[in-house]
């Protein structure tokens, strides 16, 4: 993707991938772990977030959220209600957050005060995909309210995280989804190299599982 002004040309993924290299080793040099969480609006990111963050903080580990988002508040606002330190950062009208918008939001955190850092990007599942913001881990929400398809419509966002995730499995047989038609697809598309996990955030099923698979 090249921007073209006069006299001047842009490399815009070069220059995301150079500024999200510098994420990477600043949080890593306060001994950050981070993870980037991509995927559809309403899949669960932020229920999803709030519910990890809740059981980190029960073993004692640190964390912190960014709230992405086109306009508002309202994902950092309910990081903050649920007990989750959080930065608000507004994309305007961008549909995925980039790695300069992660280097000011991480500029507004102590992070020597934090173990663990969870970005909510953008709700969509093209555009963040292009995006790397510096973080350990790219993972993908999608929920079962999407119907069956996502995987086989979207490719390059579930090729370009390290797992991903099918979040609302407590009501897949009330909206006529099987699970296993998503799982299959992934592990076409995937090679069986990645796995896909499946988890309901308001039930606090297989949450646990997604925590091992990040390390935390
Ligand atoms: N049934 C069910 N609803 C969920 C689950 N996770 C989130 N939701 C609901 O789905 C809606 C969207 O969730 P939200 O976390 O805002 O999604 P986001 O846009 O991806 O951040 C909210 O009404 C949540 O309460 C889940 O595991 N099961
Ligand atoms: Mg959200």
């Amino acid at each position: 993707m090249h921007i073209v002004q006069p006299g001047m040309e842009i490399d815009v993924l070069k220059e995301n991938g150079r500024i999200a290299n510098e994420n990477y080793r600043l949080m890593k040099s306060h001994g950050i772990k981070s993870v980037d969480f991509m995927g559809s609006i309403g899949a669960g990111k932020t229920a999803l977030i709030i519910k990890l963050a809740e059981k980190l903080r029960a073993k004692g580990v640190r964390v912190c959220a960014i709230a992405g988002d086109v306009t508002g508040a309202d994902d950092y606002g309910r990081f903050e209600r649920s007990g989750l330190a959080a930065v608000n950062c507004n994309t305007g009208h961008e549909c995925h957050l980039d790695a300069n918008l992660v280097r000011k939001s991480l500029s507004k955190i102590d992070l020597d005060e934090y173990d663990v850092v969870f970005i909510e990007n953008v709700g969509n599942l093209v555009c963040p995909a292009d995006f790397a913001l510096g973080t350990d881990y790219r993972v993908v929400v999608i929920s079962t309210t999407e119907g069956d398809d996502m995987v086989r419509k979207h490719h390059d966002i579930f090729l370009h995280s390290d797992i991903a995730i099918l979040n609302k499995i407590d009501i897949a047989d009330a909206v006529g989804v099987d699970p296993k038609v998503i799982a299959d697809d992934y592990r076409k598309l995937t090679g069986g190299l990645k796995e896909i996990y499946m988890c309901s955030a308001r039930k606090d099923e297989g949450v646990d599982e997604i925590l091992a698979a990040l390390g935390l």
